[in-house]
């Protein structure tokens, strides 16, 4: 039996509107989505959720800068002080040629501070967002703690998602970067080096940035390039860490279409890769919009295909916590989630 995680207080955010790729369309990261991942779960066997524990915000500060964490906690209610209503969104940021990015202070207009920690138009806020993002968090620091208890294998319904959160930004439907936390859980539990292998159709510029510069915390993904998919900027495959982190980063972008016949050698490359950096953990950010029918995404596996990807998953033989990140075929992302569980279960 997998043990997993979920609040329905995680329902809380349902942004409305988004500004996808030019057009204004409704949400796609919405809360059905993960009640039909606890349908596909109920109805594959697997027992209820287990409620999150509640952690407190410390353990975000861990991943995420006090500033950043405190402008998310009131930015609704400061749209709203503003005078708007609906969902808060930015529309101007500082450009990368020069306009500088100065600390925000109370003084700066909320249109300021949502461009300046935000980086994209598809990320709404609305009255319920900082408390599903909170529990959101709390269900992969959970999952950890279930790790660290020694639980083999655990799966944290995280929605929101997080990949793409970084310690002072958020964007791409995520908050906080809940696969990042859940990591640097397992390693104050005294795992030394933890990996973070993320198989979401886009890249985790967001994870990918948290741990750039850290040797213990390998991250590795497979994501559909960034010449022509979201986040557009990063997950190329020269960008392998810095500094104490040189080599603990690999992307490996693959172009729209493939396949589980060009995916599968990818994600054994990604193996070879986790073992030769030595972690005695893992956490898997799992996005199954790399499923054919993704409504916005480019990647054709199959259905049976994500059991694949579980058991290759499990020939890493680490203790795993299972993170949810995106998938957007809502009625169909359930199936493709308990496979990959299904997969690694030994
Ligand atoms: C979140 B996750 C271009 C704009 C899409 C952002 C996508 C965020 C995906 N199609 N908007 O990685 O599943
Ligand atoms: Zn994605």
């Amino acid at each position: 039996m997998i043990p997993w995680i979920f609040s329905p207080l995680q329902r809380s955010h349902a942004g409305g509107e988004e500004l996808n790729r030019g057009s204004i369309v409704p949400c796609h990261e919405c809360p059905e989505r993960a009640d039909f991942i606890t349908a596909a779960l109920r109805d594959q066997g697997f027992a209820e959720p287990l409620a999150p524990r509640d952690h407190g915000e410390q353990p975000l500060l861990a991943c995420h800068d006090a500033d950043f964490v405190a402008f998310l906690k009131t930015a609704y209610a400061d749209w709203r002080a503003s005078g708007r209503e609906g969902s808060a969104l930015p529309f101007t940021f500082p450009a990368s040629g020069g306009m500088a990015r100065r600390p925000m202070t109370p003084q700066n207009s909320i249109f300021a501070r949502l461009g300046h920690y935000c980086f994209d138009v598809g990320t709404p806020i609305v009255g319920g967002t900082w408390e599903a993002a909170y529990w959101s968090a709390q269900t992969a620091l959970t999952g950890a703690d279930l790790l660290a208890e020694g639980v083999p294998l655990a799966f944290a319904l995280c929605r929101p998602p997080g990949h793409h959160a970084g310690r002072g930004y958020y964007g791409g439907y995520c908050f906080f970067n809940n696969a990042a936390l859940a990591a640097e859980s397992l390693r104050q539990a005294g795992h030394a080096k933890v990996a973070i292998l993320d198989v979401d159709y886009h890249h985790g510029n967001g994870t990918q940035d948290i741990f750039w510069q850290r040797g213990d915390v390998f991250y590795g993904s497979i994501h559909a390039e960034p010449l022509t998919d979201f986040p557009y900027f990063c997950g190329y495959a020269d960008e392998t860490g810095a500094g104490d982190g040189a080599g603990a980063t690999l992307n490996l972008p693959l172009p729209r279409g493939t396949d589980w016949q060009g995916y599968q050698p990818a994600l054994e490359q990604m193996l070879a890769a986790t073992k030769a950096h030595g972690a005695t953990a893992l956490v898997v950010s799992l996005g199954v919009d790399t499923w054919y029918g993704d409504p916005i995404s480019g990647f054709a596996l199959q259905t049976e295909d994500f059991a694949a990807m579980g058991q290759h998953l499990a020939l890493l033989g680490l203790p795993t916590l299972v993170v949810m990140e995106g998938g957007y075929a809502v009625a169909d992302v359930g199936k493709n989630v308990a496979n990959v569980l299904r997969g690694l279960e030994p």
